[in-house]
């Protein structure tokens, strides 16, 4: 893997450090071997990640994790390398960090401390849910409510596409509990697994198996110390939460296209055709700069925003949504010319690259579509004249 961006000003020794520990360790552990199920997997990575300290980077250090914040960069460099290696792999840590991320960020210290030590030993398994049927992109439109009864909310409603549905431990819950309509009604909850009344009712296959399923909530009663932050502040949280957590998704995105770009130019120096090899033709030449060019961009675009929020930037909307989408859609093409370079190769089950066509496809969608983070920057741009 190319490791030259590490010395960018980006960085401190300690990334390096970070990245060297984490490269060895991936090449130790079975990290692509899948148990019986994608479910059993993910339980056993996250307990692996959690024994060998990888998951104190996604919790702050007053409750068992690595440093005082959550070191964006940090989380970045360990999402791109576990990608590269292991998308399933990828997906167990990133989501110990988008499910955790809203009591890190907002939870009262009751809350920190009842959760997060678990998440960052790995001894539980977090999930966010905020999808519905009809609220996946536009987020005010949450129909699931939380109607306050004495010291306790009702949650009533459903949730859909929810990474972790039915492996997770706990599930922060968007709900409505306010009169005001739209994000203003909108609070967040921690529903532990096992609360009567909340089941999960279907499990979803996707190109890129991982755990992912619906919830049902019938008079699913929560004390209100469940509740994150105040009442009305969902909206808010889950955005903040997203701010920090995008990023991470173009670097996962990162982490593929590295892999595609070394998969095709160990082809490329290999393969004969017309008898010469295929990585002396101008046309695979124009096709690897064009790959290296967006892969550079990319790591340009979310180290920036890493770097941003860990510097102490309050909010980083505007750089996380281009990271994130310019991220992922330059992943895609990059993976998609490995394909092309491979051939016939490229499409057979089982080869690196065609696995890595099927991973990478959803993250141009989940954590916010790219059309949502155009909209993100053109609305950020616009605010600004
Ligand atoms: N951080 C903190 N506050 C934020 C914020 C952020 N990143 N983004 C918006 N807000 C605040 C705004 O400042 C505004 O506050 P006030 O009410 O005080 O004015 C409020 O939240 C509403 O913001 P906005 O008007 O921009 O909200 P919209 O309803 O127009 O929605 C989008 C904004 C579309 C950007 C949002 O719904 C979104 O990100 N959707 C995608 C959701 C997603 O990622 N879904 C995937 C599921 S998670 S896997």
């Amino acid at each position: 893997m190319d490791r030259t961006f590490l010395d960018w000003p980006f960085f401190e020794k300690r990334h390096h450090a970070l990245v060297d520990q984490l490269t060895e360790w991936c090449a130790a552990v079975p990290l692509a071997v899948i148990d019986k199920d994608e479910s059993a997997s993910c339980r056993r990575l996250v307990s692996r990640l959690g024994d060998d300290g990888w998951l104190r980077h996604v919790v702050p250090a007053a409750w068992g994790g690595a440093r005082s914040g959550i070191d964006v960069r940090a989380v970045c460099l360990i999402r791109e390398t576990l990608a590269y290696h292991a998308s399933l792999a990828d997906f167990a840590f990133a989501m110990q960090g988008l499910g955790s991320g809203p009591i890190s960020l907002f939870g009262s210290n009751a809350l920190r401390e009842k959760y997060l030590p678990r998440v960052a030993a790995g001894n539980a398994v977090c999930a966010f849910a905020l999808s519905e049927l009809e609220a996946g992109s536009n987020v005010s439109a949450i129909a699931t409510v939380a109607e306050r009864r004495g010291d306790r909310y009702e949650i009533n409603g459903s949730k859909t596409w929810i990474s972790n549905a039915g492996v997770a431990d706990f599930y922060v819950v968007f709900a409505r509990s306010e009169a005001q309509p739209g994000h203003r009604g909108l609070s967040a909850f921690v529903v532990d697994a096992g609360t009567p009344g909340m089941t999960v009712t279907e499990n979803i296959q996707v190109t890129s198996p991982h755990p992912l399923g619906s919830l049902s909530f019938e008079n699913c009663a929560v004390a209100d110390s469940q509740l994150i932050g105040g009442p009305g502040d969902g909206f808010k949280i889950a955005m903040a939460t997203l701010d920090v957590f995008r990023s991470t998704v173009g670097a996962a995105a990162l982490g593929f296209a590295r892999r595609a770009m070394d998969e095709a130019c160990t082809h490329a120096g290999r393969r004969e055709v017309f008898e010469r090899k295929l990585a002396d033709f101008q046309m695979t030449r124009e096709r690897i700069a064009e790959m290296a060019t967006e892969i550079d961009a990319s790591a340009l675009l979310v180290y920036r925003s890493a770097w941003t929020k860990d510097t102490g930037a309050e909010r980083v909307t505007r750089e996380a949504a281009m990271a994130k989408y310019y991220a992922t859609e330059a992943a895609q093409r990059v993976i998609d010319s490995a394909v092309q370079l491979l051939g016939a190769r490229g499409v057979v089950r089982g080869e690196i690259v065609e696995s890595l066509y099927r991973d990478i496809r959803p993250l141009r969608i989940y954590e916010g579509t790219t059309e949502i983070q155009k909209l993100i920057i053109a609305k950020e741009v616009l605010e600004d004249k």
